[in-house]
């Protein structure tokens, strides 16, 4: 590895090169130029010098002979990329100095670079620092991602109600961190009709499609950490093919010529919002197929471009699909090779099957992708023949191995038989690849045992774990400053590229002035935070009181809803039982609801009344805060994280796949109050008992209790700071006047049936907060916990998670630069 740019960064090149951008790209003078276009300039003098880089490792012929992952995800969702790249290429602290010659401060700078929202949470954020992982360590890698015009929605709070506005990420000067890449476009069908020719005597099917439209590859580098390897981040940006039908046009129909412009504009017009929710929408399948169809085109240029035999793909590419959203890559791989490529079926099969690999995310039913096959049929008539086609060979084989087993049949086929006959995507990615896993040891357990036993037991080697990650170089180095230079000063500066070495600070845990260090910077981030959120939404916080951090989706299985319960219960016994004393506590939010999901966005809007009144009540305005930090998106994260006393991780069990959020805000030292869920499970074996609080029902007592009737009356009757802590929020105390306004939620937790047991994990939660307070009064027992929790969570670097993938899956090989 190589840290050349460190080496050979030239100030006054670099200087000329900003200024010539500011003139030549935007346009505007150095006399005149603003903070933002200073920013543009800057990101795009950047931006050229890896577009070097970029095309150096595209051509470099060992990693053309070499294997490569191709990530194919509908999302990415990336964060800022300045400041990050800035960090990879070695360059922050130069590139500091020569902007202040300018008299500019680089960290206003960087403020001006607006999140690129791809994504909408867990699955988006992991392919991002995969990514960065796979760069890193230099293990080939193309990321193939859709470029939507407008990324995730933009939130705004209006009296407490969430707001959405469209997020126009590239702005209108577009984004200087990205290049077109025209020589590269694809073009793609949809629709049409299926007919037969005889070629040479045989009878070949042929797919005539109805529309065409043209795929526009936008290339991102991705900076591998101090090397000159550069992997694009490759994404698909639809656009009319041709601007309009000349046809119509001549015959003066100008308006209506314009309809496959419009339509063809659509296609990547605007990200999916919906987190673990799925919708069956044309134009989302219109998505994934784009999706799929540019990125294996690409794939296949790439590899016959070096002169290599299709027959050898498997040798060369690797396709790994990020959840079942580009399942469609499959038939169209066999489409492509039986159809354009002469190939017969079982030699197309043979090929196809040893080159895709698929991870799942999610366990929630209503996030298993089925497509109508009636829907499917339009828009690729073609696609549909090959997957009854596989449908039936696959079937032919569950026959062999249980003959006689309809139910067997029924469980395992990809067509889901009924009145509307469904495809499953998640039968036909575990049946067209050679790899399955799952994020974490608990959620791939499950998806063995409860989601695909049938499967598992045809295929008993398919099935596996790769516990995620999260990149130590934004989620750390990046992000926390100040804790990054305390561990260097201790262990030296390797710990970004090898997290496990942070195992060594545990020598320090108990340690007088490590412990004061250690706890005087998460301090000075908790200021940092206090300042935002006092300059952005006037509210005063204490940085002496525990900062109670939840950040993610806004999910009813993610339980925002019992963390306010808590709340409740806290402000209900400062009221009423004159003996309670408590720990001063900020309690944080930050949760986008999809914008159809009615009852996440009653949680939202009960949070913020609840937040309005405790943070204006004098009663109890010492002790009780709650702010919910509005439009939650990967800067903000970068903000909260490192101030972050204690992360709530508190899903109902078996439902959370991994979570990645748990890992952030423990390698940045706050304890984790959690189920037995996901990844916690791990994070408390790595930390040790005594350094989590795990509380609440595990998966098997779920599973019991849901089977014995759960009654939650029979706990709220039970439990009289239960009944309390609803009936507050059922009543008048946060909407004065207007009583039983917040009954959305109080009402689905009870004659709703409380689907994911709130009520019954109550009463754990309580007390687990409870030895929170207690602990955390031991100023020297809570610090030497919090160091742990940053010394032993080396396991959740991403790139360990990759490693996984290269050893048990992919089979690459590193191509150092
Ligand atoms: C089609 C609608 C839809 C959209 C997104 C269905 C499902 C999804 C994702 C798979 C949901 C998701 O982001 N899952 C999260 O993936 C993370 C990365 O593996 C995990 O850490 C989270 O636990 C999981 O919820």
């Amino acid at each position: 590895m190589k840290a050349v740019l460190q080496k050979s960064f030239d100030k006054t090149l670099f200087l000329d090169n900003v200024k010539r951008h500011l003139t030549s790209t935007y346009a505007t003078t150095v006399e005149n130029a603003t903070t933002r276009a200073w920013y543009l300039a800057m990101s795009r003098a950047l931006a050229e010098l890896t577009t070097f880089d970029l095309l150096e490792t595209e051509q470099d012929e060992r990693i053309l002979n070499a294997k490569s992952v191709n990530y194919l995800s509908l999302e990415f969702l990336i964060g800022r990329l300045t400041g990050n790249n800035l960090l990879n290429m070695g360059v922050y602290e130069s590139i500091g100095e020569a902007v202040a010659e300018l008299g500019l401060d680089l960290s206003d700078l960087l403020e001006e670079e607006r999140d690129p929202s791809l994504g909408n949470g867990g699955l988006g954020r992991l392919a991002a620092c995969f990514m960065d992982s796979l760069a890193a360590q230099e293990f080939p890698a193309v990321g193939y991602g859709l470029h939507y015009e407008y990324g995730l929605f933009k939130q705004s709070f209006e009296a407490c109600h969430q707001k959405e506005a469209p997020d126009a990420w590239c702005g209108i000067e577009g984004y200087p961190w990205e290049v077109a890449r025209p020589e590269l476009a694809q073009q793609i069908g949809f629709y049409g009709y299926v007919t037969t020719e005889t070629v040479d005597g045989q009878e070949k099917r042929k797919w005539v499609p109805g529309m065409t439209v043209m795929g526009m590859p936008w290339d991102i580098p991705v900076v591998g950490y101090k090397s000159e390897t550069v992997y694009p981040l490759r994404l698909w940006e639809c656009r009319a093919l041709a601007p309009f039908s000349l046809e119509s046009f001549n015959n003066g129909n100008y308006f209506e010529a314009q309809h496959t412009l419009i339509d063809a504009g659509n296609i990547t017009k605007v990200l999916y919002p919906n987190d673990n929710h799925e919708k069956g929408k044309t134009l989302r399948l219109m998505q994934q197929y784009f999706h799929s169809a540019a990125s294996i085109r690409d794939i296949l240029r790439r590899h016959e471009s070096v002169g290599h035999p299709l027959a050898e793909l498997p040798q060369y590419e690797t396709i790994q699909l990020n959840d079942t959203h580009p399942a469609i890559a499959i038939p169209e791989l066999m489409r492509i090779f039986i159809d354009e490529r002469n190939m017969s079926w079982e030699e197309a099969w043979e090929i196809c099957s040893r080159t895709f690999a698929y991870t799942n995310h999610t366990l929630l039913p209503e996030a298993l992708e089925t497509w109508d096959e009636s829907l499917i049929q339009r828009l690729l008539p073609r696609h549909m023949e090959i997957i009854y086609e596989i449908n039936h060979r696959f079937l032919q084989e569950v026959r062999e191995k249980w003959p006689g087993d309809g139910d067997k049949q029924q469980k395992l086929s990809i067509i889901q038989d009924g009145f509307h006959r469904m495809v499953r995507m998640a039968n036909l990615c575990v049946v067209g690849s050679y790899a399955v896993n799952g994020v974490a040891a608990l959620h791939s357990a499950l998806v063995k045992q409860d989601l695909f036993p049938e499967f598992h037991e045809l295929y008993p080697n398919r099935l596996m774990n790769v516990t995620n990650g999260i990149t130590p170089r934004r989620w750390l180095q990046y992000c926390n400053p100040g804790l990054s230079h305390l561990i260097s000063e201790k262990i030296g500066d390797n710990w970004p590229v090898a997290l496990d070495e942070l195992a060594q600070l545990a020598q320090w845990a108990d340690d007088d002035e490590f412990q004061q260090a250690f706890m005087a910077v998460k301090k000075e981030n908790k200021a940092r935070l206090a300042k935002w959120v006092k300059t952005n939404m006037d509210i005063e916080l204490n940085t002496d009181a525990i900062f109670d951090v939840q950040i993610k989706r806004l999910h009813e299985y993610k339980r925002q809803h019992l963390n306010m319960l808590h709340i409740l219960s806290l402000y209900y016994r400062l009221l009423n039982r004159p003996d309670f004393d408590m720990v001063p506590r900020v309690f944080i939010f930050a949760a986008k609801a999809a914008p159809g999901y009615y009852l996440a966005k009653e949680i939202i809007y009960a949070i913020n009344k609840i937040a309005e009144k405790i943070n204006s009540d004098d009663r109890v305005n010492d002790k009780l805060k709650v702010v919910f930090i509005p439009d939650y998106r990967v800067s903000m994260a970068e903000i909260i994280i490192p101030a972050a006393d204690v992360s709530e991780q508190i899903s109902t069990a078996g439902k959370e796949a991994s979570g990645t959020g748990n890992m952030k805000m423990a390698l940045n030292g706050a304890l984790t109050i959690g189920t037995m869920d996901g990844a916690n499970v791990e994070i408390r074996e790595e930390v040790g008992d005594e350094n989590i609080y795990i509380f609440g029902l595990e998966v098997e007592d779920v599973n019991r209790l849901k089977a014995s009737g759960y009654n939650p009356f029979d706990y709220y009757n039970a439990d009289p700071l239960l009944k309390a802590s609803l009936d507050l929020l059922n009543g008048e105390e946060f909407t004065p006047g207007e009583p039983r306004k917040l009954r959305a939620t109080y009402e689905s937790l009870l004659d709703g049936g409380d689907p994911y047991l709130v009520l019954a994990d109550f009463a754990s939660y309580i007390e687990a907060h409870g030895q929170i307070d207690a602990q955390y009064r031991d100023t020297a027992g809570w610090a030497k916990k919090a160091i742990l929790n940053t010394a032993l969570v080396g396991k959740f670097s991403s790139d360990r998670s990759i490693r996984d993938y290269v050893n048990h899956i992919w089979k690459l090989k590193s191509v150092p630069r």
